[in-house]
């Protein structure tokens, strides 16, 4: 009775174990056929029923079932492990010979993209870029300009007044005073730089922003030059031919002054809500240097005169990018940066 009571039930387990779909129904298996209230345990107590001289060799037949089937659970369980090993290296697998990836590298500003380029265009034609202080003079800032004393530009509502009656710069016109201070004539000379201006802040006012001016001073200068240099240029930073307009403009430091505006290049001058419709927009202030603006700066005016002009950087950059608020561009938001 038990050997084929015992054959059938090593076959049945042997199958179960063959299909077990993973580790865990292997255990269940495992307690249903070995374990302490398994099938097995359970014929081992019939055991003790046998006529003696049967007793010992159902005895080693059951034994040699049991390390059977324990061997058979044990290969089929490495089996296991070693599939789920091979799984995982494979999810897992890295390639060690690529190259690292490296530290993120940043870029430059658009605002510093765009003053390199003036910078190229200007040092190509035999300009010289200068820098200044931040913090100025009055008489730098204002007086060397031949900015009136009761000019609404020295209020304290336009301007950062420290103490002991310096200012932040307003514009980066001083760097060309100290420019021609110290170089004298003939002059070129550009003067990119960060300025202040006591704003009241919204979309397209901010306390700190990116101008670029410059000079030139020889003999006989007209505005036939200014207006060449200006429309040099513009065809650099916009990489295409502009046409240009004059228009009178009042700086106290140029006579004649003027509004230099570009057909608008959105729409071609047909108008739109960049040129608020009149197919224009404004671009440079310009004009030729006030004889005042020479003589204070020690030019004598009868041997001499030039012109000069500035630019607001932050505002090009705007245009060039259609940016509506300035306040994005020195908000210091990786997120914004990272689009340039
Ligand atoms: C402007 C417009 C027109 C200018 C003049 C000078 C200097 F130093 F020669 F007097 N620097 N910048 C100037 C002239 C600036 O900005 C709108």
């Amino acid at each position: 009775m038990p050997e084929t009571v015992l054959s059938n039930l090593e076959a049945a387990a042997r199958e179960r174990i063959r299909t077990a779909a993973g580790a865990e129904e292997l255990e269940r298996v495992r307690v249903e056929v070995l374990g302490r209230k398994g099938s097995l345990s359970e014929i081992s107590k019939g055991l003790g029923k046998l006529p003696p001289e049967e007793r010992a060799g159902a005895g080693r037949q059951l034994n040699a079932v049991k390390q059977a089937l324990e061997a058979a659970l044990q290969a089929r369980q490495t089996e296991f492990e070693e599939t789920a090993g091979k799984a995982r290296l494979a999810a897992e697998w890295i390639d060690l010979t690529l190259p690292a990836p490296g530290p993120a590298r940043g870029h430059l500003h658009p605002i510093s993209r765009l003053q390199a380029e003036i910078e190229d265009v200007f040092t190509s034609l035999g300009f010289t870029v200068l820098d200044g202080p931040e913090v100025e003079t009055e008489y730098h800032n204002f007086d060397a300009l031949n900015i009136p004393r009761d000019h609404p530009a020295r209020d304290m509502q336009d301007t950062f007044w420290l103490t002991g009656g310096s200012v932040l710069r307003t514009h980066t016109s001083p760097v060309q005073v100290r420019g021609m201070e110290r170089f004298g004539p003939p002059l070129r000379i550009i003067a990119p730089g960060r300025v202040f201006r006591n704003e009241e802040l919204d979309a397209s006012h901010e306390h700190t922003f990116y101008q670029l001016e410059g000079m030139m001073v020889d003999r006989d200068v007209s505005v036939a030059h200014l207006v060449y240099f200006m429309k040099t240029l513009l065809t650099a930073v916009f990489k295409r031919e502009v046409t240009v307009r004059l228009r009178p403009g009042f700086f106290p430091f140029v006579e004649p002054g003027f509004e230099l505006d570009i057909h608008c290049l959105i729409c071609g001058g047909q108008g739109c809500r960049v040129c608020k419709q009149s197919g224009w927009v404004e671009q440079i202030g310009c004009g030729l240097v006030h004889p005042n603006v020479l003589r204070m700066s020690g030019i004598d005016p009868e041997e001499w005169n030039g012109f000069a002009f500035g630019l607001g950087l932050t505002r090009l950059v705007m245009m060039r990018y259609a940016i509506d608020d300035v306040r994005y561009l020195q908000g210091g938001d990786l997120r914004f940066l990272n689009q340039f």
